[in-house]
């Protein structure tokens, strides 16, 4: 038996564990005690991470489609490559660079997020890149960034949360998205912490607990305004800190003066008594956190409502002082450092802005190109994807670890827009209901078959190293990146080893927000990891950022004043009833690798609607019936679930299937004006039994 020690390939908290191989290919999860994070902990789905590697339906040849509606066949890489490389060029010079886009995820270790931003701009010369990262925490992102002058998940350690005396979490269901994480909470709370949770839903993390505040999805910003106006009405503000750390209170204070509890109560549906404790219990405690998660960031107002709830934190004083602070949990397994590394439409390696000259001046020297031939900023995920196959919009497609046509907001028409391409090339490690609609099909080596880095929600990077050998006849993300840019000509170098992409990488984001340059894969053995920002091989790295100034022009953190604006689609006669939508246990995403996964098939079979029994008594749908829920977009045919935890004006439905349950036929693609997030979590429905 040999153990490679790794981390999980799905969720942000890459929670440790060694892989055990056996002479005969099987292999053997066992969690590491050595990963804070997770303490030793796994979920199911990590514990069942193996069972992937040799999936029956796994992928093990390039595939493709000659002509519109022949058959995906089998055929040879040179065929593939070949193909890939002359139908690009073939539209880049009738169409010009834009007609070729890119689509990544925030699952691909940062030394592929960052060789596809490049491969993009230089190989293709394309503006037209974006990723999932985008539907994530990208609301997040965006008011980190107005608020503190960067953008990194949790603002220490995530075994900080233990010793927190309070913490407000608002929209996320860890209990269930990552389980292990949760031992952090309740850490807290044996040390006489509280737990206050905001969630339309009571779920799991809601009945762990001490305080649950149950709004109407899509009012957060009410909420945290009339919890700020509580505060600054008890005179709970910390007066001291916001005239020595931040600027722009006075315009925040003006603007909550107007939520008053009793108005706040009103739009918000918590009462005024629960709000009043949850703002004790905050301003109190010596050291506390705000916390945020796609709940109260998928909305088209998105970076204004996580804004609302920064504005407490800095009212409360917490952001920069150790122990406390502000943070987002981050999603994917690589959220944190998917976002770094220039996947992203308007972004270079090391968080820097596309349309700085100074960051394409640097970036473009590492990569031996003209700045003046570095595109400009391109479309966003929802922006890009509609746009694909219209007069004007990209007319390929090459997307990297994704499966829009489930996870994407208005699916049908996501759907529709790739089926308009002239090419859409996917590589993946099994036939995603996406790939299925390829003209090329490349099949990619996965999680324990390769070697890299990851930053988890701590902002802390971390080795994934290489446990098995691909199958053959697969090949890895780099090395598909490789061959269609040494195919396509494009100057530089373009190595296929993941180290020596990392060694690129750091000299790409060096003197960036996001760097990396001191950060070597010795250094993260050795120390377990590594924070960024860590600017030089002798700097210790980041745990806790901001503690004596934030990254802004003037040190200072600033308050933005936000107002509530309700959901870009409200409930009416005709669609009487809130949807909101999110995750299970046993399921990952847009479900293409945990379907697949026997026991997470058992125990998450397939989709359901939540609704409340009083409603369910009204439109007289019984538990387990199949309902028929409809939005002006489309509609689903779900299983009735019937609970009292769920508000009786809302329903929910998880993401995680395809076909007659895939609830992106409903969702509003209506986006937020800064981050670009569509509003997964809210809009209006109704049902029929
Ligand atoms: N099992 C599992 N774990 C996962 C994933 C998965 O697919 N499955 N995905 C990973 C990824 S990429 C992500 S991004 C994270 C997501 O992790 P979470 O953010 O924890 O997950 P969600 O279920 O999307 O949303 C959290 C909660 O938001 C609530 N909510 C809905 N609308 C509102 C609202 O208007 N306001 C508030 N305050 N709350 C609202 C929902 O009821 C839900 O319970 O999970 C990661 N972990
Ligand atoms: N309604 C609704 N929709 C949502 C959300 C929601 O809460 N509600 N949440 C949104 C969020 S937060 C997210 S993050 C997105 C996620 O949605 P998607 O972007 O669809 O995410 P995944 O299902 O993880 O897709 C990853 C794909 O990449 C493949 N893959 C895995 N590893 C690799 C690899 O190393 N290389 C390659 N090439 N492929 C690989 C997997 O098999 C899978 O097909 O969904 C968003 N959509
Ligand atoms: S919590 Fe996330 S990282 Fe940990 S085992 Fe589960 S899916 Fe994997
Ligand atoms: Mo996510």
């Amino acid at each position: 038996m040999n153990g490679t020690p790794t981390h999980c390939p799905y969720c942000a908290l890459q929670c440790g564990m060694t892989l055990h191989t056996s002479g005969a290919g099987a292999v053997r999860v066992v969690p590491r005690d050595d990963v804070p994070a997770s303490g030793g902990g796994l979920c199911q789905k990590g514990w069942t991470a193996a069972e992937l590697l040799t999936a029956p339906d796994r992928l093990n040849t390039p595939l493709m489609r000659r002509g519109g509606d022949a058959p995906l066949e089998p055929c040879t890489w040179d065929a593939a490559f070949d193909r890939v490389a002359a139908e690009a060029a073939r539209l880049r010079a009738l169409h010009g660079p834009d007609a070729v886009a890119v689509f990544g995820g925030g699952g691909l270790t940062n030394e592929k997020a960052y060789q596809l931003g490049k491969f993009a701009r230089v190989a293709l010369g394309t503006s037209q890149i974006d990723y999932n990262g985008r539907f994530c925490m990208s609301s997040a992102a965006a008011a980190s960034g107005r608020a503190f002058g960067v953008d990194r998940g949790l603002p220490g350690p995530v075994t900080d949360l233990a010793a927190s005396g309070a913490i407000l979490l608002a929209g996320g269901n860890p209990a269930e998205t990552m389980p292990p994480f949760m031992r952090h909470l309740a850490g807290m709370r044996d040390g006489g912490g509280a737990l206050i949770v905001v969630d339309p839903r009571r779920t799991a993390t809601a009945r762990q607990a001490d305080l649950h505040l149950q709004p109407v999805p899509g009012t957060d910003i009410a909420l945290a305004n009339g919890l700020l106006h509580l505060a600054l009405a008890e005179g709970l503000a910390d007066e001291d800190y916001i005239a020595a750390r931040t600027g722009g209170f006075d315009a925040v204070r003006t603007v909550v003066n107007a939520y008053w509890p009793d108005r706040a109560e009103r739009i918000t549906g918590v009462p005024v008594p629960v709000m009043r404790e949850a703002v004790r219990l905050l301003a109190r405690a010596e050291r506390a956190h705000v916390l945020t998660a796609r709940g109260a960031e998928q909305h088209a107002r998105g970076t204004d409502m996580v804004t609302a709830f920064i504005n407490l934190a800095l009212a409360l004083g917490l952001p920069g002082r150790a122990g406390s602070g502000y943070g987002c949990l981050t999603g994917q397994g690589n959220g944190q450092g998917g976002r770094e590394h220039g996947q992203k439409a308007d972004q270079l390696p090391g968080y820097r802005r596309i349309d700085d000259p100074a960051a394409r001046a640097h970036v473009a020297a590492v990569w031996g190109v003209d700045p003046g031939d570095l595109p400009g900023p391109g479309r966003s995920a929802y922006e890009l994807l509609s746009a694909l196959g219209t007069v004007g919009g990209p007319r390929a497609l090459l997307l990297f670890g994704s499966n829009p046509v489930v996870s994407a907001p208005r699916a049908a028409h996501v759907e529709d827009r790739l089926g308009a391409l002239d090419l859409l090339v996917v590589a993946d490690v099994v036939l995603s209901e996406t790939a299925r609609l390829a003209d090329v099909v490349l099949p990619a080596a996965q999680w324990a078959e390769e070697s890299g880095t990851m930053t988890n929600l701590e902002g802390r990077v971390l080795r994934r190293r290489r446990a098995v050998s691909p199958p053959d006849g697969v090949r890895t993300d780099l090395e598909i990146i490789g061959a269609l840019a040494e195919r396509l000509r494009a100057p530089g170098k373009w190595s296929t080893d993941p180290e020596t992409v990392f060694a690129e990488l750091r000299r790409a984001g060096a003197g960036g927000t996001a760097d990396y340059s001191g950060i070597t894969y010795a250094r993260i053995e050795a120390e377990g990891g590594v924070f960024w920002p860590c600017p030089s091989t002798g700097h210790p790295g980041t745990p806790r950022p901001y503690l004596d100034r934030f990254p802004t022009p003037d040190g200072r953190a600033r308050f933005v004043p936000v107002e509530h604006h309700g959901p870009a689609e409200d409930v009416d006669a005709a669609h009487p009833v809130y949807l909101t939508t999110g995750r299970v246990l046993a399921q990952y995403q847009s479900g293409a690798q945990t379907r697949r996964v026997r026991a997470l098939a058992e125990a998450a079979p397939g989709p359901f609607v939540e609704l409340h029994p009083d409603l369910a008594g009204r439109l007289g749908i019984e538990d387990g019936a199949d309902v028929r829920v409809e939005s002006r977009r489309g509609a689903v045919t779900v299983r009735a679930r019937l609970t009292d935890a769920i508000r009786d004006d809302t329903v929910f439905i998880p993401f995680h299937w395809a076909d007659e349950g895939r609830v992106n036929l409903l969702t509003n693609p209506a986006l937020d004006p800064v981050s670009r997030m569509p509003e997964f979590k809210v809009c209006a429905v109704r049902l029929r039994a």
